[in-house]
């Protein structure tokens, strides 16, 4: 017993000797700090903090998650970078801040890979650290090297691999963006290309191949919501954007995507239960159009929407008992997080207005995915490595554009002077060794934020207040923004008129990090 606690210090006061602003904490963890442990990574997409029942909503139950929180830090000030997934994916890769960059916004279905070839990566990091590395699910950072132009019937020349993934099975686009497939190894699966290739086009329909706008009557499964464009190839009774035709036998049957994509996060812990392993698992869940398997369907009484919610905690739930089979709880940290914050009608008629009732996914939070208020980029984040992590919630301010350097710190990985250059070793805060976080945090959506974690400043813009489609303020003024958090968590005060100084303050740092690179 003695042994084990005198590591557990040790582990702690060599994290604090590199870490400005550590405090330790009191614990009793049995379980000392693996020097490489397992790394899972659960990104959902478009999951609001409300979403998750260990946040607070009494409308949600999601026992998996709630369940890893016991076990785990779970933060209450957590952000993504950006409001939408790509630029957030973007960043979360490769520890850049992808509002720098003018080509993150998001990925088309053709999209090249955004991420460039002598950018280094979160999966290279690992690798070089003799991580196997494995990439499944969601995507949405783009394929092959020039736009248009993938080997949709052959080999995806630029993928995963090529930026530190040994293993991936991926969604080659988004749920609702052709091609309605999965991609192993950069191979679509299951296509019979010799027989009946495929053929995905971003500009021009295939003639003969019926499109949603045209045919209602063959949109059997769920219709698009009007001018959200999501109205063009139609696949499994669901039209998406832009046009393919061909593949049949590749095609997913989308109710069955959370399965297919955990069976292969599963199979991949379990192949890899003797070594150490990075895991990056995007779910499908709760991006539209949301189609949960069966036998969840009815079981939140919120629609899709909600069933959906509750599809992404029985993935949770599988991943957390593979760990455990292959007898890995206490050498696995595992991470909970979602890419944005959460929209209600995004494109489809799958009553989650109508059956929304009480349940709030943007908890006290203003705005929602694509907003410059907090709900847009303030997500979920739980980290949890059972026997080491306390139960615990902490009010620290953390962006994932750190979880790059900090798992490099983590894992003794030197980054190369170029890499993750806006990425901060905040290790001790994401395992709870200190509630004292970054000193501010980016958000990106119509503008630039920065938040102390007290006040926080949105930039001026003459984009839309307001999206009537997805019926979200997107958080857009003309004039500059001052919100007090600790007073005003709704942000509806501003007083950039009342505090000149802390405008200043913040408009100052915020200027500084533009010009930093
Ligand atoms: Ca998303």
């Amino acid at each position: 017993m003695f042994q084990k606690t005198h590591f557990k210090l040790l582990g702690i006061s060599s994290l604090c000797l590199l870490s400005a602003g550590c405090t330790e904490k009191s614990n009793d963890s049995s379980v000392k700090l693996p020097s490489k442990p397992n790394v899972i990574i659960i990104l959902a997409d478009d999951i609001g903090y409300g979403d998750l029942s260990c946040n607070g909503e009494p409308t949600i139950n999601t026992p998996n998650v709630d369940n890893l929180a016991t076990q785990g830090v779970r933060f209450t000030d957590a952000h993504a970078v950006a409001a939408t997934s790509t630029p957030s994916r973007y960043s979360l890769v490769t520890g850049n801040y992808s509002w720098r960059l003018n080509d993150t916004h998001i990925a088309a279905g053709d999209a090249a890979m955004i991420i460039q070839p002598e950018e280094y990566t979160f999966a290279q990091m690992f690798q070089q650290a003799g991580y196997t590395t494995a990439a499944v699910g969601k995507w949405h950072l783009g394929l092959g090297s020039a736009r248009g132009e993938q080997d949709w019937n052959g080999e995806i020349d630029y993928g995963p691999r090529e930026i530190g993934f040994d293993y991936s099975y991926i969604m080659a686009a988004t749920g609702d963006r052709v091609p309605c497939v999965y991609v192993e190894n950069q191979q679509i699966v299951g296509l019979d290309a010799e027989n009946d290739p495929i053929a995905v086009s971003y500009t021009t329909p295939f003639p003969g191949e019926p499109l949603g706008k045209d045919h209602p009557e063959l949109l059997t499964v769920m219709k698009p919501s009007p001018n959200h464009g999501h109205d063009q190839a139609i696949v499994n009774g669901i039209s998406r954007i832009d046009y393919m035709k061909g593949g049949e036998k590749a095609l997913w049957l989308d109710e069955n995507i959370a399965d297919s994509i955990t069976a292969h996060a599963v199979s991949f812990i379990r192949e890899n239960k003797d070594a150490p392993f990075f895991l990056y698992f995007g779910t499908n869940d709760i991006h539209v159009p949301r189609v949960p398997h069966p036998r969840f369907r009815g079981k939140s009484g919120m629609g899709p929407r909600g069933d959906a919610i509750l599809e992404f905690d029985w993935s949770v739930g599988q991943v957390v008992q593979a760990i455990k089979d292959i007898g890995a709880e206490n050498n696995t940290i595992i991470i909970i997080t979602s890419d944005n914050g959460p929209v209600i009608d995004d494109g489809y008629m799958d009553q989650a207005v109508e059956l929304l009732g009480d349940h709030r996914p943007w908890s006290d939070f203003r705005g929602g995915k694509y907003s410059n208020f907090e709900a847009g980029t303030r997500i979920p984040l739980i980290v949890a490595l059972p026997g080491y992590t306390q139960q615990s919630v902490s009010d620290a301010s953390v962006s994932q554009i750190d979880f790059f350097a900090s798992f490099a710190h983590l894992i003794g990985d030197n980054l190369p002077k170029d890499a993750a250059k806006d990425s901060q070793n905040q290790i001790d805060v994401l395992l709870g060794n200190t509630t004292v976080g970054r000193t501010h945090v980016i958000e990106s959506a119509g503008s630039l934020s920065i938040s102390d974690g007290e006040w926080k400043y949105i930039e001026p813009s003459k984009r839309p207040r307001y999206n009537n489609l997805t019926d979200i303020e997107l958080g857009n003024d003309s004039l500059p923004q001052l919100y007090n958090l600790k007073n005003d968590i709704g942000e509806k005060n501003n007083l950039y008129l009342d505090n000149p100084d802390k405008l200043n303050e913040l408009k100052n740092i915020l200027e500084s990090e533009k010009n930093k690179f």
